[in-house]
């Protein structure tokens, strides 16, 4: 079913113009040519239209790229960590400065509504934040030795070049969580984003390359390739590269991770997420209603801690579905820029066909769909852009599609009697990325954070499953891929250890009681 609408949509020529003002702003350069001219295509979910062409990287400025990092790290790697520091304190001031202009690229590549593309450069901006601070706080452990006049540590030590592969849907954040930490950790970056959001990369290159020419460190700390597939393999599978990081679909993991293995190189792998939340009979609903139609609706569905299955308590499931659709009616959707839009636009009509199929498949296994039709705006753009209702789909059982990781906005919800059963559901599908549990019961909120609870790398209590702070470690287990990025710890998988024994005395008693000649 589709809705027309009788709003239109802005004209292509004035999104050129937005594009053209905002990379102005930033201080990027690079020539963007007529839509048809050869290059990689820079087009908008928001009306579906081709704005410009980007000239794609060639193999041989992917191989010069990645030179240049190799030849940046051996001055970087010894430059001290806190005035490594200094250049992720200068980018995260720049982002400061240009933090609109860069959302208004996000809105117009990703599609996401204003706040959120907002809330995607404070990310950034805290993510620089923690990594100043990290930088005088890479700590090493000292040990007990058995041995008398020893001493026994650990350092650590920059990797080498990071390759970093991203997806559209955190065009800009998901780069900086990798690149304030690599560069904090003496490592330096050859990125590789999404072929759908060549423009944001543009402005954030555009800013490093500032940052670093203000505080005098070699630009070849931080390298941008465009392009598609192959340039993302020349990363994989470059012996210069130490550290691939990257985000994106399961599938892709599947064939990035055994290659880079390989070649022993390091993979942190950042895949999809299939979240749930369960709402138990003591939750505060208004609370749980909130958080849940943000998780599943906002970013039209489209992070990868969406949340996709709501597994909620049989006595209670009636009316929090009832809630959950109400709000569903209200929530405007539309031009992503337009003040009062909450959901956006699609990515593109493979997503729409995605979920379509989708929804179609839940109905054949009997679930009772509500919402998800396509709303048709006035004017040309209306074919070529695909916004649609999110949807709430009532499913007798947890079926294939269930397990299954559609991204667009579709909820499944499932019901449960004993809380044993919801953790089961919780964690009955190939994804482990992020979980929560509603609910106002301590012993069952512990139990879901428990080793018998909820097997995601994150699970919350009384709050949805998206919008992670940069805080904590983000990522998680089973087909997610096991890889941590931005706070916590996960600066280790950016490093390597180094353990370290000194013997301070004259003897030379060896380990384990062995005596040896
Ligand atoms: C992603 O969708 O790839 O927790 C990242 C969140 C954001 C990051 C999502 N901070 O939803």
């Amino acid at each position: 079913m589709t809705t027309i609408t009788t709003t239109s949509l802005p004209a292509a020529e004035q999104l050129r113009d937005r594009v053209r003002a905002a990379l102005r702003a930033v201080g990027a350069t690079t020539a963007l040519t007529p839509p048809g001219d050869p290059g990689l295509v820079a087009s908008t979910p928001i009306t579906g239209e081709t704005l410009f062409s980007v000239p794609e990287t060639t193999a041989e400025q992917a191989d010069a790229a990645i030179a240049e990092a190799a030849q940046a790290f051996t001055t970087w790697r010894t430059t001290p960590p806190p005035v490594r520091g200094a250049l992720v304190a200068r980018l995260g001031e720049l982002l400061v400065a240009h933090k609109s202009e860069l959302a208004e690229l996000v809105t117009i590549e990703a599609g996401k509504i204003t706040s959120e593309a907002l809330g995607e450069v404070q990310e950034m901006i805290d993510i620089c934040q923690f990594a100043v601070g990290l930088s005088r706080q890479l700590y090493g452990k000292t040990i007990a030795s058995e041995r008398p006049g020893h001493r026994l540590m650990e350092t650590w030590h920059p990797l080498g070049v990071v390759g970093v592969i991203t997806a559209f849907n955190f065009p800009v954040a998901v780069w900086s969580w990798n690149t304030a930490i690599a560069l904090v950790c003496g490592d330096t970056v050859v990125w590789k984003p999404s072929e759908l959001t060549p423009l944001t990369a543009l402005a954030c290159q555009a800013l490093i390359e500032r940052a670093a020419d203000d505080v005098g460190a070699p630009r070849g700390v931080s390298r941008l390739v465009l392009g598609s597939r192959d340039v993302g393999e020349r990363l994989v599978d470059d012996p210069r590269v130490a550290l691939l990081s990257a985000t994106g679909s399961v599938r892709m993991g599947q064939q990035v991770g055994p290659r880079v293995a390989q070649r022993f190189g390091k993979a942190l792998l950042e895949l999809g997420g299939n979240n749930a939340a369960i709402v138990t009979p003591s939750a505060d609903l208004d609370l749980a209603v909130r958080g849940i139609v943000f998780s599943a609706a906002g970013t039209a569905g489209q992070r990868c801690t969406t949340l996709r299955r709501l597994i909620v308590h049989r006595s209670i499931a009636d009316e929090l579905v009832g809630r959950i659709v109400d709000a569903y009616r209200q929530l405007p959707v539309g031009d992503p820029a337009a003040a009062d839009t909450l959901v956006g636009p699609l990515i593109h009509e493979t997503a729409y066909r995605d979920m379509v199929r989708a929804l179609d498949t839940a109905r054949t296994d009997g679930g009772e769909v509500f919402g998800g039709e396509r709303r048709i705006f006035d004017g040309e753009a209306g074919d070529t852009s695909y916004y649609v209702a999110p949807a709430v789909v009532r499913m007798p059982a947890q079926t294939d599609v269930v397990h299954a990781e559609t991204f667009a906005p579709i909820l499944y919800v499932l019901t449960y009697d004993e809380l044993d059963e919801a953790i089961a559901l919780n964690n009955a599908v190939p994804q482990g990325l992020s979980s929560s549990i509603f609910t106002l019961d301590m012993r069952e909120a512990e139990r879901f954070m428990s080793a018998e609870g909820s097997d995601c790398g994150i699970a919350n209590v009384n709050i949805g499953t998206s919008g992670a702070e940069i805080g904590g470690a983000f990522g998680g287990e089973k087909q997610t891929g096991g890889g941590r990025e931005s706070g916590s710890d996960a600066w280790k998988a950016y490093m390597r250890r180094a353990t370290n024994t000194v013997n301070y005395s004259s003897e030379l008693p060896l380990a384990q009681g062995v005596h040896f000649g």
